[in-house]
């Protein structure tokens, strides 16, 4: 049953930190009223800070499954490349059963660590041989049936994925599983459009996988197949990770990966453009003016050796983003945030470069406030803010902790994101359920259980 209202004595709203806010949810799980200044009345007390639940705009459910299997030196020397080759093996046997499993053991973390929605970038679609599934929708329903049995929202982003590189070149064996033609693809978005309309928990949008497995003829038939049925979904590409992909693609066209793109697709505020490490400065002001977010997972970035976004000319010039934690080498929104400033002192030798200047200069406050109306804006979802009509999607931080103590507003959002190693969401709750209380998920014992079984079966 949904909650319908709860008193917190300090919350962060959209015009920033207010006192004694009563939030009043609707049958829906939506916000109703959000009003600072209050009595609680009979209205439930948060036991902490209430802020809003963090989107994880960018996952590969299945990848969680093979976090910490892959920080073995190799024969020579490893690279993104040769990861890539590992996840291919990894990838060669699951089942849909198994992803379902792994994905509800995530998205279970997920929700732990303060994410109440997720963007799925999922392009495992197809069986072992590369064959559709009787339902070719198959591994879409097992990752949002994961979604939905754990509470945590969901846009779910079909990849299309047609080719190993630049220019249309053949796919090969260890991405069959991957591969679609535009028809039959859309095909599937079409009717996981249709499945989920008006279900407040489940948004579809699509993901061409890469400029590497797209061509302008594909990309385009896509987008336009899309607009048919939603134009407003949102549209998520990986972008100009690696350093080779930026050099294949000036080879191949002459252009760098996200010039080409802003020239070819023309995105727009619809788009996530994922991580966009290897930008230019113009890009930058360019990608930032066309309004598309950039979709950051500095975890994964650091663990597959691929850069440091060039974060401030991008801020300065206006651009949102967004954080996600994609392999799932690490689930949490704290470290993501962390790692993004962390990056950026390491590189430029300075301390609090990101932050809002002299009106705005809580680093932590800054980072978490961009990555919350950015992930809002990738995902397609009213989140990311405590206002009537968005989701009542929410965190109940513990400052019992110790490296919370005594503070609040900004302050305790750069404790949070700076100072601590605790898990600081103690409750959380989705469209108005709790689905995290005093740091545990109802479920969460059996899921796990379901999860060692599918590890135990897989390592074998
Ligand atoms: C992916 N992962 O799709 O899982 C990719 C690697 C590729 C990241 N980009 C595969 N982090 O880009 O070809
Ligand atoms: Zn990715």
């Amino acid at each position: 049953m949904p909650e319908s209202s709860l008193f917190a004595a300090q919350a962060l709203l959209p015009e920033g930190w207010a006192r004694n806010v009563l939030f009043l949810f609707g049958p829906d799980g939506g916000l109703v009223t959000v009003t600072p200044d209050s009595e609680p009345g009979d209205a439930p007390r948060a036991a902490g800070a209430v802020v809003p639940g963090m989107a994880n705009l960018h996952s590969h459910a299945f990848q969680r499954a093979m976090a910490g299997l892959t920080e073995r030196a190799g024969p020579g020397e490893d690279s993104f490349w040769t990861w890539r080759d590992l996840m291919y093996g990894f990838v060669r046997r699951l089942t849909p059963q198994q992803v379902e499993a792994i994905a509800a053991q995530l998205y279970i973390e997920m929700l732990k660590a303060g994410y109440t929605a997720v963007g799925e970038f999922h392009y495992l679609h197809h069986d072992p041989q590369g064959t559709p599934y009787a339902d070719p929708g198959e591994m879409s329903k097992r990752v949002i049936a994961a979604a939905g049995a754990t509470g945590i929202g969901i846009t779910h982003l079909p990849v299309l994925y047609g080719y190993s590189d630049f220019g249309g070149q053949a796919a090969g064996e260890g991405q069959r599983r991957f591969l679609h033609r535009p028809d039959a693809f859309l095909r599937l978005v079409e009717s996981l459009i249709a499945a989920h309309r008006g279900d407040p928990q489940v948004r579809i949008g699509i993901a061409p996988h890469s400029l590497r497995a797209v061509t302008a003829e594909t990309l385009n038939a896509a987008v336009r197949g899309l607009n048919t049925l939603d134009d407003s979904a949102p549209i998520h590409i990986h972008i100009a990770e690696q350093q080779k992909e930026v050099h294949d693609c000036i080879a191949w066209c002459g252009e760098r990966p996200v010039e080409w793109l802003l020239r070819r697709a023309l995105p727009d505020a619809r788009w996530c453009l994922v991580h966009a490490t290897h930008i230019t400065e113009e890009e930058a002001v360019r990608m930032a003016a066309c309004g598309a977010v950039a979709g950051l997972c500095p975890t994964t970035e650091a663990n597959l050796g691929d850069g440091v976004f060039p974060a401030p000319g991008f801020l300065a010039a206006g651009g949102g983003f967004g954080i996600g934690s994609d392999s799932h080498i690490s689930v949490s929104a704290v470290e993501e945030l962390r790692w993004l400033e962390y990056g950026q002192r390491l590189t430029l030798r300075r301390r609090n470069v990101l932050s809002g200047g002299a009106d705005a200069p809580s680093v932590g406050a800054f980072l978490f406030k961009r990555a919350l109306a950015g992930g809002a804006q990738a995902l397609g979802r009213p989140i990311g803010r405590l206002a009537p009509g968005c989701r009542a999607d929410l965190l109940v931080l513990d400052d019992t902790q110790a490296s919370l103590a005594g503070k609040s507003g900004d302050v305790l959002l750069d404790a949070v994101v700076f100072a601590g190693n605790e898990n600081a969401a103690r409750d959380v709750m989705v469209g108005g359920r709790w689905v995290v209380r005093e740091g545990h998920h109802a479920d969460e014992a059996e899921v796990l259980r379901r999860y060692r079984e599918v590890l135990a079966a897989l390592l074998d």
